[in-house]
Formats: structure tokens, C-alpha cells, sequence
């Protein structure tokens, strides 16, 4: 099945991309200064409770030896990125957004990719000719905590394609597609027009994916949209949108989905899902 191959390709590469898109971010991004006290007791706390699931479940030397050997192969794979994202994100999102009134946020996960194509607030994602899958149009409002309308709103967006599969991450996809950087207009509204993306795997072949399947649980994410919501004096959103009805709502493996970031979307009579979603965003 050439779906198939196609994925199996797949995966031994997006765990290095991220790899290297994240080492690339690193002067676009907050990183914390060295504070040795606050590295003392966050390390110190992290190795103890390491301590306590060692005694408590009496992880053997033979076990110790396997996580070792994994480790090593996520660093190695380059998955570093991804399994942190699937597995660690969602909680420090959770504490980092704790006092915010607007929108609900999300996870970003390993596959943003800055500087994609601007584009205007009625717009079309980069897509190959005859993209597959179901026409979605998306659009929406961005207002102030409070309901002000934000004028000068950018929305990057970014999402898998009918496959499942991320432009950047997966080989055979043109650089840029379904990616693109919307300015809303004067009172922040968008419409962009894209192509409905399928759910996504996390790669079998990997340390990530194997460590799923060793585990029995299942290495799905529910379709859905990724989005970046910024306007000046706002707090940046970071986000994701999911479909109702979709696969894996109740069960995704990086647990990023929250009840108000779910779109009711209605299929118009050519076949094309409409789906609305407002933001609202925090001062800074
Ligand atoms: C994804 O597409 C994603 O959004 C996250 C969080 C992790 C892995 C793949
Ligand atoms: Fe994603």
C-alpha cells in the first residue's frame, strides 16, 4: 500500500526535523537563565520521585539497562522534541496559562516551522494541486478579554494534510503547505480556506512509537488545527482546534484536548466543512 510506505518513511525522519527545527528556534525562544537554587530544587525533587517509583515498583537492574538503552536511541532518533511534546507539554502549558481569561490554549507540539507565507485575512493555505481530502473554511473573530475587536491580528496556522502528515516533517511534501501566517483584518476577523487534516500517528519506527506499542496503548492524536494568535499588547496565544465527531477526542496519546477547543463544524451542500471559531485573547 503506498499510504503505508509512504508513512513507514516518514517516521525515521520527523523525529530529527524536529530535532533540528527546535535547535534553529532557539534565539526566538524564552530559555531560563541558570538560577542554581531553582535548579537545585526542581532537579533535586524530579531525581527523587525517580527514587520512589524505582523502590516503589522494584525496577530491576535489567529494567535500568533498557532505559538506558532508550534513552540514548531517543537522543539519537532525534526525538527528543517529540516525545517531550506528546508526553510533558500539555502540564507546562497547564501551569503557564493558569491565569488566563481568554481563549482556552494548547499544547504547540514538535512540528511549528516559523516564517511561512503572509497572507491576507480572506485566504487560501499553500496547498499542491489537487490536495486531497475534504475543503474546510475556517473563520472567525479575534476580540479583547472583554470583547473588544483586535485590529493587526496575526494567525499562524499550521496542520497536518489528509494523510496525517506535516510539510517539513515528512519527505515528498513541497516546503510551506498548509502553512501560513493570516493578518486578520481591521476588526479581526479571518476566513481561510484549507484542506481537512486526517488524524496523526506518532512513527512506529521510532523509540517514541515503540515505547507505545511496548506499553499497549495507542499513538493517536484527533485531527486538528494548530494556530498562533498574536496582536501587540496581547498575550500570544498558542493553540489547537480539534472536529466533533472525530477519532481519538477522548483518547489522544499527548492529551491536548480540552472541551472548549473542540469545532462543530456544518458541511455545506458542495461538501465543504464550514467551521467558525472566535478567539479572545489576554493583555499583557
Ligand atoms: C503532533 O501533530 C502534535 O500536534 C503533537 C503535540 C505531537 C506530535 C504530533
Ligand atoms: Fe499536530
Amino acid at each position: 500500500m503506498p499510504t503505508n510506505t509512504q508513512a513507514v518513511a516518514t517516521a525515521a525522519h520527523s523525529g530529527s526535523a524536529a530535532t533540528e527545527a527546535f535547535r534553529e528556534s532557539a534565539g526566538r525562544r524564552e530559555t531560563a537563565a541558570a538560577d542554581s537554587a531553582r535548579i537545585d530544587l526542581v532537579a533535586r525533587d524530579l531525581l527523587s520521585r525517580i527514587h520512589d517509583v524505582i523502590r516503589e515498583h522494584h525496577v530491576t537492574y535489567a529494567e535500568y539497562q533498557a532505559v538506558k538503552q532508550w534513552l540514548i536511541e531517543v537522543g539519537q532518533s532525534g526525538e527528543w522534541p517529540l516525545f517531550l511534546d506528546v508526553f510533558v507539554e500539555h502540564v507546562v502549558e497547564e501551569v503557564a496559562t493558569s491565569d488566563c481569561h481568554g481563549s482556552r490554549g494548547t499544547i504547540e507540539g514538535p512540528y511549528y516551522l516559523p516564517g511561512q507565507v503572509p497572507l491576507p485575512a480572506t485566504a487560501t493555505l499553500p496547498m499542491r494541486d489537487g490536495e486531497k481530502g475534504e475543503p474546510l473554511v475556517f473563520a472567525g473573530q479575534v476580540r479583547a478579554v472583554g470583547g473588544t475587536p483586535l485590529p493587526g491580528v496575526q494567525l499562524d496556522i499550521w496542520h497536518a494534510d489528509a494523510d496525517g502528515l506535516y510539510s517539513g516533517f515528512a519527505p515528498g511534501i513541497p516546503a510551506g503547505n498548509l502553512r501560513g501566517v493570516v493578518t486578520a483584518d481591521e476588526a479581526g476577523h479571518f476566513e481561510i480556506r484549507t484542506m481537512l487534516p486526517a488524524p496523526y500517528e506518532i512513527p512506529k519506527d521510532g523509540p517514541t512509537g515503540q515505547l507505545i506499542a511496548a506499553a499497549g496503548w495507542h499513538a493517536w492524536r484527533p485531527a486538528h488545527l494548530h494556530l498562533m494568535v498574536s496582536a501587540p499588547g496581547y498575550r500570544k496565544l498558542t493553540t489547537q482546534l480539534y472536529f466533533d465527531g472525530g477519532q481519538w477526542l477522548d483518547s489522544d496519546v499527548a492529551q491536548a484536548v480540552k472541551p472548549e477547543l473542540i469545532l462543530r463544524a456544518q458541511t455545506g451542500p458542495d461538501g465543504t466543512r464550514h467551521a467558525r471559531y472566535d478567539f479572545v485573547l489576554d493583555p499583557t
